[in-house]
């Protein structure tokens, strides 16, 4: 973890925003791509797709290389693996379905050392550059790492204030997918219950001064989301990306 790149992603999260997709693959290329055409920031995705801490380590390396600052998310429920995913040198973890204070919490304690967590210490790992960066310079900077926490169910509504009176946390990303699910309407991200739910607790984080987050799948969505203050835009999947310009150029080929 690059302590002067995570510190102007901070910055520019705050100014103007960031921009990044999610990896779905196990291709170091993929995220090259990524880096290489302007974008801030990649998610290494270990809740959805093939991806395990072990080719996520190359999918990191891959980032670092290319300019983006990896961040990865973590599967549910595995709290236990953040410190790994952080010591592969992940800059920030994001925490899936996130649905109590308590949750949160628990998130924010296995990201930092203490005295603000209680991370198990290990510096013969890739962050640590197995041990050529000195204790103290190691400790210190491993405690800038991002924690993302995602609010993405009713469970998670409900309990919406305390979770955001949590300390540690650097941003709330609000994932409209399963939030769709959790109001009904699977899949709908477009629905109107759900874009009411995103704006309202949007509203809420930046009422508390949090930084915010959500999924778009477009550069109108993505506008219309910054202009309500949403400042961490996770912008589509590798994948899809990809896909979508397949199809494009297939259909004016066939067309
Ligand atoms: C969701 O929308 O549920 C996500 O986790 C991100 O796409
Ligand atoms: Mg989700």
């Amino acid at each position: 973890m690059d302590a002067a790149r995570v510190a102007a992603f901070r910055k520019k999260l705050d100014a103007t925003g960031v921009y990044g997709p999610f990896s779905k693959t196990e291709d170091p290329a993929f995220i090259e791509c990524m880096g290489h055409a302007g974008f801030d920031f990649c998610i290494i995705d270990l809740e959805h797709g093939p991806n395990s801490i072990r080719s996520a380590q190359d999918l990191v390396r891959a980032a670092e290389l290319s300019g983006l600052l990896p961040i990865v998310r973590m599967p549910e429920e595995a709290h236990n693996r953040i410190g790994a995913a952080l010591d592969i040198g992940a800059a920030g973890v994001q925490i899936p379905q996130v649905t109590t204070a308590e949750a949160a919490r628990d998130a924010v304690r296995h990201a930092r050392y203490a005295p603000l967590g209680m991370r198990g210490v290990c510096r013969y790992v890739r962050n640590a550059r197995y041990s050529a960066t000195s204790k103290s310079d190691y400790f210190t900077a491993a405690n800038d790492a991002l924690v993302i926490v995602q609010l993405e169910g009713r469970e998670a509504l409900d309990n919406l204030d305390d979770i955001l009176g949590v300390d540690g946390i650097d941003i709330l990303f609000i994932g409209p997918y399963d939030l769709s699910q959790s109001l009904g309407v699977t899949g709908q991200t477009q629905h109107p219950e759900v874009v009411a739910t995103v704006e309202r607790i949007t509203a809420r984080c930046r009422e508390r001064g949090l930084a915010v987050g959500t999924f778009v799948e477009s550069p109108e969505d993505a506008r219309k989301w910054h202009a309500r203050g949403v400042r961490y835009l996770c912008y589509a999947v590798d994948v899809g990306i990809f896909y979508s310009a397949c199809r494009d150029i297939a259909t004016a080929l066939q067309g």
